[in-house]
């Protein structure tokens, strides 16, 4: 896919309704491309490998994102380690193997940070995976996206698949899950300080410690990276996509306090697990292409929730009306 591609190739986003996957289809529109191919979880379960190849060969896809899976913070990824590694495998697995049968030209496959040793020295390199134990807080899901990038490489080799990964750091923005039970820091912290500031009431519970550190990126930085990507890289190797840039939890819980309610005290809940103590991903190869961020961090927090208010601020803190 190149800008010069043709605006009504057969593109299709698995996972258009995601926070990637909607942010990748806004993109793609915006970029004038008019043949984009979604289909939902009701019309296709990607987990099962005959109903994915019914709709690849009646589809016939030419370029495929591939950022659909099961995803979630730290506690969600700690109490549901079956689905996260069960749906994500199939998933991968069907939609590769269909693209490779119906002979897509080239399939984009979207893995995460945290398929990077705990220990792992930081910034973490792409040559980093697989050179230590995994963080036991997300080793199923960490497991699943791994096989996802042996999968992509397996038949770049035997059968010459132009399939490449791109691993993003911790990502936010519209579209995000508030769930408190579910979402990942950034969106739950927007949400609980929303909430308090509603209620009136003066103290917001942080898990943890606040000093694990973690690196972000929003979610329209990152679907420009997928493109460009699918335009001009196809190598084998995996490539990190970040901001270079992190930050302790307690400074994010600071900055999101700043926009939502700055006159809350911050309280920790240690009880909380901290999981990795720190991810931040190089992004010299992703540089050395030609790419970088444009979101800075508080910028992005800031428009993330006026997106909020204006789409969730009438939800309860389980994500219900
Ligand atoms: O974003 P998060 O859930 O996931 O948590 P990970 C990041 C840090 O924020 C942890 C702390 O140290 C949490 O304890 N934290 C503080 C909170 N308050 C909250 C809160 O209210 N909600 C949440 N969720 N966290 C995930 C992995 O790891 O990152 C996934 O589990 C995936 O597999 C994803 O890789 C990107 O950054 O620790």
């Amino acid at each position: 896919m190149t800008q010069a591609s043709a605006k009504d190739a057969r593109i299709y986003v698995a996972g258009h309704a995601g926070l990637v996957g909607s942010a990748v289809v806004r993109r793609l529109q915006a970029d004038g491309f008019t043949n984009i191919l979604t289909a939902t979880r009701r019309e296709l379960d990607l987990r099962d490998q005959s109903a994915v190849d019914r709709w690849f060969a009646a589809n016939r896809p030419e370029y495929v994102f591939l950022v659909a899976g099961t995803v979630g913070g730290i506690l969600a990824n700690s109490t549901r380690p079956a689905e996260f590694i069960y749906d994500n495998m199939m998933i991968h697995a069907t939609v590769v193997h269909a693209a490779y049968r119906e002979g897509t030209r080239k399939l984009l496959y979207l893995g995460s940070s945290c398929i990077y040793p705990r220990e792992c020295p930081q910034p973490m390199r792409e040559e980093h995976l697989l050179s230590g134990p995994l963080e036991p807080t997300n080793e199923p899901y960490a497991v699943a996206k791994i096989a996802g990038i042996k999968l992509c490489q397996a038949y770049r080799r035997q059968y010459g698949c132009d399939f490449i990964s791109a691993m993003p750091t911790n990502l936010y923005g519209p579209a995000d899950n508030f769930d408190l039970a579910s979402s990942h820091v950034l969106p739950a912290l927007m949400r609980k300080f929303h909430d308090a500031k509603v209620a009136g009431r003066p103290e917001v519970t942080i898990w943890g410690t606040g000093a694990p550190r973690r690196e972000f990126l929003h979610v329209d930085d990152l679907a420009d990276a997928c493109l460009f990507l699918m335009e001009r890289y196809d190598g084998d190797l995996h490539i990190n996509v970040g901001t270079g840039e992190d930050q302790t939890i307690r400074e994010l819980a600071e900055m999101v306090r700043g926009v939502v309610y700055p006159e809350a005290r911050l309280v920790f809940d240690a009880t909380k697990p901290d999981g990795t103590p720190r991810k931040l991903l190089d992004v010299s190869r992703l540089h050395a292409l030609g790419w970088r961020h444009t979101i800075a961090l508080r910028d992005g927090v800031a428009s993330t929730y006026r997106w909020f208010v204006d789409h969730h601020a009438g939800l309860r803190g389980d994500g219900r009306r």
